[in-house]
């Protein structure tokens, strides 16, 4: 039976990773932060089926103590302070997690079982201010928020240890990937959390920042498939994980409401933007500038070429089913 060590496991990804890894008749362990509340976040559902190790990525201590209950033959370093927007008003927590917490995992690693395989969850803001489109693994980085370049030190450290001292060491440039398990502070649960309540009459408005933004978004559940398949390899390497196609937040906002049957009209430009329920002529969207970033990335879209051709990795989930899965789920969830 293989082992493997999952930071992070709480969160969006962590969650699904272990029911795979699970499915796989791996025995699946867990850091988890201590709270306040004892609580297992998204993997409530599974809880008896993984052993839950306490710790944080930033003491190095309870790092080589996970590593050394668990005896991991593979890990999945997916831990970190992970909203953008966060990381301008807390950006040393965002470098001591998202950074420094990375050598934490690598040398827990090196000093007790050198052998074990690690995955690092690297991401398209390390592109930020695109040098082309689409991105893939040979376009040049430029990271746009603290986050951002965090996450670069992440990435350049693993490829340090994988060249330093031999490990299997890779990164998964992942692309944005949503859920029905998602944060309700990102833009996409944001938005299909509103567009339920609207539609329900328990909120009048959804109050957004920048519509014209794009991004590449896939499902979570297909993506851990592909960080799975990069510890299966023969050599580590990194990988662009995507779609292949992008859309604006905008785009997403229509989309989301037509699931609701609820049509979208746009009037106006930039803040004075406002978007009207057809049907009532009541306004549903309108632009807080209160979300706008100090520094944008305007647009992400990914080229999965090499995760297709070397990993057979293909997602299944389509643009169109991510929207409508969350649409329905947040309305499941507030119709009890
Ligand atoms: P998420 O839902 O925010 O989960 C983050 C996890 O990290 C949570 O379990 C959180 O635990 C844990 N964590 C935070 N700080 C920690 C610390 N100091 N020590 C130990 N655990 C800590 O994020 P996600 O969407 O699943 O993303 C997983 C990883 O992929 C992250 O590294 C993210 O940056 C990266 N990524 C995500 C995307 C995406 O679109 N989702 C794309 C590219 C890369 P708590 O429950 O205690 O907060
Ligand atoms: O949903 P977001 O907060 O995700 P963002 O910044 O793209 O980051 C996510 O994807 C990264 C991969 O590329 C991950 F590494 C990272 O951990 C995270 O999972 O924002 C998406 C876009 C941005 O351009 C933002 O400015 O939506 C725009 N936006 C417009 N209005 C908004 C809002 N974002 C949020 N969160 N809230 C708004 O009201």
């Amino acid at each position: 039976m293989k082992k493997a060590l999952i930071t992070g496991i709480t969160g969006q990804d962590g969650s699904y990773l272990a029911e795979l890894l699970l499915e796989k008749g791996y025995e699946v362990h867990g850091l988890m932060r201590r709270k306040s509340k004892l609580e297992f976040g998204n993997v409530e559902h599974i809880k008896d089926k993984i052993n839950i190790i306490y710790g944080d990525v930033t003491d190095p201590i309870s790092v080589m103590n996970a590593m050394k209950t668990s005896e991991a033959d593979e890990v999945y370093n997916l831990a970190a302070q992970s909203f953008v927007g966060t990381s301008w008003e807390q950006p040393l927590a965002t470098a001591h997690i998202d950074a420094l917490g990375v050598t934490n995992v690598l040398e827990a690693i090196r000093t007790i079982k050198p052998e074990a395989k690690f995955y690092q969850a690297s991401t398209s803001e390390l592109y930020g201010l695109v040098q082309e489109i689409p991105q893939k693994e040979t376009t040049p980085f430029y990271p746009r928020s603290p986050y951002g370049v965090a996450k670069l030190y992440g990435h350049w450290i693993t490829k340090n240890y994988k060249e330093s001292y031999d490990m299997y060491a890779c990164s998964g440039i992942l692309f944005n990937h949503e859920s029905e398990r998602r944060g309700k502070e990102f833009v996409t649960r944001k938005i299909t959390d509103a567009v339920t309540r609207i539609k329900l009459g328990l909120q009048d408005k959804l109050e957004l920042g920048n519509m014209e933004s794009k991004r590449d978004w896939g499902h979570a559940q297909d993506y851990v498939r592909a960080m799975w398949l990069m510890l299966q390899q023969e050599e580590p390497d990194d990988y662009v994980v995507a779609t292949g196609e992008t859309h604006k937040v905008r785009e997403f906002v229509e989309k989301a409401f037509s699931f609701v049957n609820i049509n979208v009209e746009w009037q106006g430009e930039g803040v004075e933007e406002i978007g009207i329920d057809k049907s009532t002529g009541k306004i549903i969207v309108s632009v807080n500038p209160q979300f706008f970033r100090p520094a944008e990335v305007d647009i992400l879209l990914g080229d999965p070429t090499k995760a297709e051709t070397t990993l057979g990795w293909n997602r299944e989930i389509s643009f169109d089913s991510l929207v409508e899965r969350m649409v329905k789920n947040d309305l499941d969830k507030l119709k009890g």
